[in-house]
């Protein structure tokens, strides 16, 4: 239990106190309860590890669903903005926050940065671009401190772009700013190859 909030990407590491504050009580009253009248040593911890697995991941699939709730956006205008959180201050760590863009069915998307600050290694803080409604999309791009994404910006195959941002649990930047907007369909797309796009 403690193994998976220390590492599940999508909670934030403050909250993890928060979480564990109000399980534990909730675990210990339950396991008390039901150890006293047991006269088994091994009642109690073997008791409170089950209760924990079980309630604390009851409150973590809560507090992911609400943390999603405010870290999704779905961006269906002909053109629009969108950045990472807490932009233009550092982005938290720990984030997982996800962008859906969706135009008329006959343009495609133009995705470019006016600004871009992650970590620098790849696997620390990145952002994921698809081809796509989802992260079922072929992959047009992952982006970080060391690989900004191409200055000419990115274009989709279709009518929708997904995006997903995370940051890991140590060392975080300004992130990013993006603008997209929708151009008529010419059939071009971005095609990383060899360290390029083409
Ligand atoms: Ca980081």
């Amino acid at each position: 239990m403690f193994i998976y909030l220390s590492i599940h990407p999508s909670i934030h590491p403050s909250s993890q106190p928060a979480i564990l504050s109000v399980c534990l009580p909730v675990c210990l009253s339950v396991c008390l309860s039901v150890c006293l009248s047991t006269y088994l040593p091994a009642c109690l911890p073997v008791c409170l590890s089950a209760c924990l697995t079980v309630v604390c991941s009851f409150f973590l699939y809560i507090f992911k669903f609400l943390y999603f709730l405010g870290c999704n956006e779905t961006l269906t205008g002909f053109n629009g903005t969108f950045h990472s959180p807490n932009y233009p201050r550092k982005y938290p760590d720990g984030q997982y926050c996800s962008w859906r863009i969706a135009v008329s069915p006959t343009q495609q998307v133009h995705l470019t940065f006016t600004n871009f600050s992650l970590q620098s290694d790849n696997n620390t803080d990145g952002l994921y671009v698809y081809d796509g409604e989802n992260s079922t999309g072929e992959v047009l791009g992952v982006f970080y401190g060391g690989h900004p994404p191409p200055k000419e910006g990115i274009y989709s195959s279709s009518n929708h772009m997904f995006l997903i941002f995370k940051s890991d649990r140590s060392g975080s930047y300004t992130g990013f700013s993006a603008l997209y907007s929708a151009v008529d369909y010419s059939g071009k797309i971005s095609v990383f190859l060899r360290g390029h796009y083409l």
